[in-house]
């Protein structure tokens, strides 16, 4: 007969395949054995290993729902396991990997040339390349439609673009051998992506400064890319797409891959608030376990975390079967980052004074699950796509 599980309450563990569920299990055993380890010393360092983008790499974690170019071709249910098992770790580790998996090498399988998709999938895939994907500007992040970063043909060079502006909050970009750039084209003022690649910058066109001091997301590696008629080939530049049907795209993948991700920062919170309540004793010898308003924190973030799971995987099921929009998206990226910085802040109170302490891992969560509310599309402009889907009425200007 069939047993009450808190680590998995609504057994969403039925709704996986095999293949999803040994795919969960390598993701995990990587995460737990390989991730965790180096956790605090990256984040109190703001260090971030490029060792393990190649690592994610080798086990086939990256791009994992693209089929060929050295990619595992799993379901986006896979996918979005991968990124919960990395964000019960960290959202920082989970962050480096949505970026190379859904961000730059989606935006290729999308958008790309056949020889882009020859040239840069294999080596992202393999994790000998590190990419990122730059949209965000300094004067422009929840509305990228009046970015000023611009691409201009080159006034001698034939089939060569000439790129100018600055990217700001770019995961990656320090460490990137490619960067997907999204400028305006001079001619046109439409959005179009351009893949730039370091090595073939002269010096002075291309900076990526980090941006140190983070008080969230410490153990990912952030900065900006800034570009002073930084030269591209045209071969570079994304055929077809223009306007931000292209980086909302990209931006489908990466959101919804959040949405799986703050569940596995929201589940790791339960686990280790439930030891803790356990092991710690307060009055007359009970565990805080034994309170009332402890279980209710514990009851809430169980609920959270079971009903959020479920609704991601909803998503990523009709994504398979053609039959996702857009505003689904929004809704669990909205919901499970929001349901989840919301029971871990409740959860932190658990651990009384220790939660200051790192070694508790609980703050961390807390600091990240921030930033993870905030970077691809804040939860209030969620609500504004999901607003505009139920009124037919816009309410961003
Ligand atoms: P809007 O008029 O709504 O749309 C403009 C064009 O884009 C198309 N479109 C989409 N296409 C595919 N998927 C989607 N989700 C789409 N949403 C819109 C739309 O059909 C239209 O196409 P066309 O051909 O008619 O031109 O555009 P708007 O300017 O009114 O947009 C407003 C708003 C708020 C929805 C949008 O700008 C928005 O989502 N803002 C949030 C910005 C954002 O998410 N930035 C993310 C930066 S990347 C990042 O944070 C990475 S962090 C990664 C990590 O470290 O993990
Ligand atoms: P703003 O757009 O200035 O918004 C500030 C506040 O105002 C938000 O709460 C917002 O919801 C609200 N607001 C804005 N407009 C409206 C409105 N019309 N109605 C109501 N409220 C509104 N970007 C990339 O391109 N690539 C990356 O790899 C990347 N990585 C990141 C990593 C980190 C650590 C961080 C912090 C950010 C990253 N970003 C990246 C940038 C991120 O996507 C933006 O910070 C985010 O989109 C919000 O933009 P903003 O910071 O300019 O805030």
């Amino acid at each position: 007969s069939a047993s009450f599980n808190w680590e998995d309450p609504l057994a969403a563990s039925e709704l996986y395949t095999e293949e999803e569920l040994a795919i969960q299990d390598t993701a995990r055993q990587y995460c737990q054995e390989r991730l965790l380890p180096r956790v605090l010393d990256g984040y109190r360092n703001e260090q971030y290993d490029r060792k393990i983008i190649k690592e994610m790499g080798e086990l086939g974690l990256l791009g994992a729902s693209i089929e060929g170019y050295g990619c595992a071709g799993a379901s986006t249910v896979a996918s979005g396991l991968i990124a919960k098992e990395v964000e019960r770790v960290d959202s920082g580790y989970r962050s480096g990997m949505s970026v190379q998996s859904s961000l730059i090498m989606t935006g290729i399988y999308e958008f790309g040339t056949q020889e882009q998709k020859d040239r840069f999938l294999p080596e992202l895939a393999n994790g000998n390349l590190v990419g990122c994907f730059g949209l965000t500007e300094p004067n422009h992040g929840s509305d990228p439609g009046s970015i000023e970063t611009i691409a201009k043909e080159h006034p001698t060079k034939k089939g060569q673009y000439l790129l100018s502006g600055a990217k700001t909050w770019i995961t990656n970009s320090p460490i990137s051998d490619v960067m997907l750039v999204w400028a305006k084209l001079e001619s046109t003022g439409k959005i179009r992506g351009f893949l730039v690649e370091r090595s073939k910058c002269p010096p002075g066109t291309l900076e990526t400064p980090a941006i140190k001091n983070k008080n969230g997301l410490r153990a990912s590696i952030t900065g900006m890319i800034q570009m002073d008629d930084c030269p591209v080939a045209a071969e570079n530049m994304f055929p077809d797409v223009e306007g931000l049907r292209g980086p909302f795209t990209c931006l489908n993948s990466a959101r919804l891959g959040i949405a799986f991700g703050a569940m596995g920062a929201l589940e790791d919170s339960l686990s280790r608030a439930r030891t803790y309540a356990l092991d710690r004793k307060q009055f007359k010898g009970n565990p805080l376990a034994k309170y009332q308003l402890i279980q209710k924190k514990l009851a809430d973030a169980a609920t959270d975390a079971a009903y959020g799971t479920l609704a991601a995987t909803q998503v990523a099921r009709l994504k398979d079967s053609n039959k996702l929009t857009p505003e689904m998206i929004s809704m669990v990226k909205r919901q499970n980052c929001d349901r989840a910085l919301t029971n871990v802040r409740a959860l932190q109170e658990i651990f009384g004074g220790n939660a200051a302490s790192d070694e508790y891992h609980i703050g961390r969560h807390v600091s990240n699950l921030f930033v993870v509310q905030t970077y691809e599309g804040q939860s209030d402009i969620h609500a504004l796509i999901l607003g505009r889907a139920i009124t037919g009425v816009q309410a961003f200007c």
